[in-house]
C-alpha cells in the first residue's frame, strides 16, 4: 500500500458518487472543498473523507489528478454522528447558539466512534514522519486518536466554522474530551485571531491546558494556536470572470431582468446565513417606496442543504414565506421583485451572477470566514459593484471596504442596501481595488502555505 507524505482528512470528500453509472464522480458543493481542491492538487497527497453515499465505503480512486480514500458512514452512523451530533450539537452552538444545541449520549457516542475510524484511516496512509491536516467540527477528536496511533506524525486541524465563547462552550457535556482531541495537535489553526482566543482560554479553563493564547502545552506537549484565515482560489474566479461566455452570459441577465439594479445573495440554504432577514431588509426598502429600490430586483440563490435537519427545514418554509409575501406586495407583470433560485449553479453561471450583481448581500447572522463575499470581489474584474457584508463574517476582519452591517438591525441593514445602490461609481471602484487586491495577495495558496509551513516549523 502507497503511504503518502501528505494526508488530508475532512469529513467530505472532494467527489461525490455521481450515480450516473457505477463509477461516476462528480466535485461536491461547499466552501471547505472549493479551498482544498487547488491545496490537493498541487502538493499532491490523499484525501480521506466520506463519499456522502451509505453503506460499503467505495474503494480508494484516482480521480482527474486527485487520489481519494472514501471512509463508509452507515445509516446509523448518518443518523447519530453527522445529522445529529455534527448538525443538531456542534453546527448551532458553534454559531453563536441561535438555535438551542441539542445534547444526546448516543449521538456523542457515534461521534466518538466515527473519529476513531477516521484517525485509523488517516494512521494506515501516512508516511513515517510526516503530515496529517486534519479539517473542521466533525473531526475534532481526530488529533489526539492519531496522536495515540502515530506519535512520529506531524498532525494540524483546522477549524472552519468560528469557535465559541468559553461560556457558549462550556454548555458541552463532552466538553473536556473535545478539547483534549484538539490538543493533540500540533498546529491548531482558526478563521479569526478572536475563535483562537476562545479556544486557548477553554482549553486552559476546562482542560487543564497551560500558556498563552499562542501557544499551550498539554500533558507535556506544545500546541501552537493561530489564526488562518480561509481564502479562495482568486485567479481562478477572475479567469472565469473573464470567459466571454461568462460576460455574455452576465449581460443575458441583466437584459433578462429588465436592466434593473441587481441586488444578489448567494448562500447554502442555512440558518446561519441570515437569508430571512436579508429579504425583510428589502421588502422595508420596497415599503418606502424609494425610487432607487423600485429600479432594483433582489436575486437569492439558495443552495439546499441538510434537508433532513428540521431547522433547516423550517427555514427554508420562512424563506420562501417571505419571498412569496414580498412578490405578492410588489411584483408586477414582467418584472418579479425577488427572483428565488432554490438549487446548486454550475461554476460558470454563478460567475455570471457575481459579474452581473450591483450589490452583493452577504450578511450572516455568524460565519466562520464566507468564501462567497471573497468569490464576489474576486469576479469584479471590471472594477464596479458593492459588497455590503456582516460584521459577524470572518471575511469582516479582512474586507474592511465593503459595506459593513449588523444583520441583527434589519432598518439599519435596509438603509445600507440603499446607500449600496447610491454609492457612486468611483467610491465603487475605489472600494473594490483595495478589496480585490486583499482578495489576490491573501489566496487560498497563501492559506495553505502559512499553515503547512507553521506545522512544518512545530
Ligand atoms: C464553511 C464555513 C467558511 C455556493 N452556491 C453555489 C456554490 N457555492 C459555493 C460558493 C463557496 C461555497 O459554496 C460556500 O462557502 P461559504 O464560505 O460561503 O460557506 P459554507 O459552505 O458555510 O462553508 C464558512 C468555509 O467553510 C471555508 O472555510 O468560509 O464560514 O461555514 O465557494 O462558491 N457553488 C456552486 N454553485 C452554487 O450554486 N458551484
Amino acid at each position: 500500500m502507497r503511504r503518502h507524505e501528505l494526508v488530508i482528512i475532512a469529513n467530505r470528500l472532494p467527489l461525490k458518487r455521481s450515480g450516473r453509472g457505477a463509477g461516476g464522480w462528480e466535485r461536491s458543493p461547499g466552501g471547505l472543498v472549493t479551498a482544498l481542491d487547488p491545496v490537493l492538487r498541487k502538493r499532491g497527497g490523499l484525501w480521506i473523507g466520506w463519499d456522502g453515499s451509505s453503506g460499503r465505503p467505495a474503494r480508494a480512486v484516482e480521480h482527474d489528478g486527485l487520489s481519494i480514500k472514501p471512509v463508509g458512514l452507515v445509516p446509523r452512523d448518518i443518523e447519530n454522528f453527522y445529522h445529529g451530533f455534527c448538525n443538531r450539537t456542534i453546527w448551532p452552538l458553534y454559531h453563536d447558539a441561535i438555535k438551542p444545541a441539542e445534547f444526546n449520549q448516543r449521538w456523542w457516542e457515534s461521534y466518538e466512534a466515527v473519529n476513531e475510524r477516521f484517525a485509523r484511516a488517516a494512521a494506515r496512509h501516512v508516511a513515517k514522519g510526516r503530515t496529517v491536516w486534519v479539517h473542521d467540527f466533525h473531526l475534532q477528536l481526530v488529533p489526539q486518536i492519531l496522536r495515540g496511533l502515530r506519535p512520529d506524525l506531524r498532525i494540524g486541524f483546522f477549524l472552519h466554522i468560528p469557535f465559541p465563547p468559553e461560556e457558549i462552550f462550556a454548555r458541552i457535556p463532552w466538553r473536556t474530551n473535545i478539547l483534549h482531541g484538539l490538543l493533540g495537535a500540533d498546529v491548531v489553526g482558526f478563521q479569526t485571531w478572536k475563535d483562537a482566543q476562545n479556544f486557548s482560554r477553554a482549553s486552559r479553563r476546562m482542560a487543564d491546558a497551560e500558556g498563552v493564547d499562542s501557544q499551550l502545552t498539554f500533558q507535556g506537549h506544545k500546541i501552537r494556536v493561530n489564526s488562518f484565515p480561509i481564502s479562495i482560489d482568486a485567479e481562478e474566479m477572475e479567469k472565469l470572470a473573464q470567459l466571454a461566455e461568462v460576460q455574455n452570459r452576465a449581460r443575458e441577465i441583466r437584459r433578462g431582468l429588465g436592466n434593473r439594479r441587481i441586488i444578489l445573495g448567494v448562500d447554502r440554504l442555512d440558518y446561519t446565513k441570515g437569508i430571512e432577514a436579508r429579504l425583510s431588509a428589502y421588502e422595508q426598502l420596497l415599503e418606502s417606496g424609494d425610487a432607487t429600490v423600485s429600479k432594483s430586483v433582489m436575486v437569492q440563490v439558495a443552495v439546499p442543504s441538510r434537508e433532513s435537519v428540521p431547522e433547516y427545514a423550517q427555514t427554508r418554509q420562512r424563506i420562501e414565506q417571505i419571498v412569496g409575501r414580498i412578490n405578492g406586495e410588489f411584483s408586477h407583470p414582467g418584472s418579479i421583485a425577488v427572483h428565488y433560485f432554490r438549487r446548486n449553479l454550475e461554476r460558470e453561471e454563478l460567475a455570471a451572477w457575481y459579474l452581473a450583481a450591483d450589490v452583493m448581500l452577504v450578511t450572516p447572522l455568524c460565519d466562520g470566514m464566507n468564501l462567497v463575499a471573497k468569490e464576489y470581489v474576486s469576479a469584479q474584474i471590471n472594477g464596479g459593484g458593492v459588497l455590503v457584508l456582516s460584521e459577524f463574517a470572518g471575511a469582516a476582519q479582512e474586507l474592511r471596504q465593503a459595506l459593513l452591517v449588523n444583520p441583527y438591525d434589519v432598518a439599519g441593514m435596509a438603509r445600507t442596501i440603499r446607500r449600496a445602490l447610491n454609492v457612486p461609481r468611483a467610491e465603487q471602484r475605489f472600494r473594490m481595488s483595495i478589496l480585490r487586491m486583499v482578495v489576490r495577495r491573501h489566496d487560498v495558496q497563501e492559506w495553505s502555505d502559512t499553515f503547512l509551513s507553521a506545522l512544518e516549523r512545530s
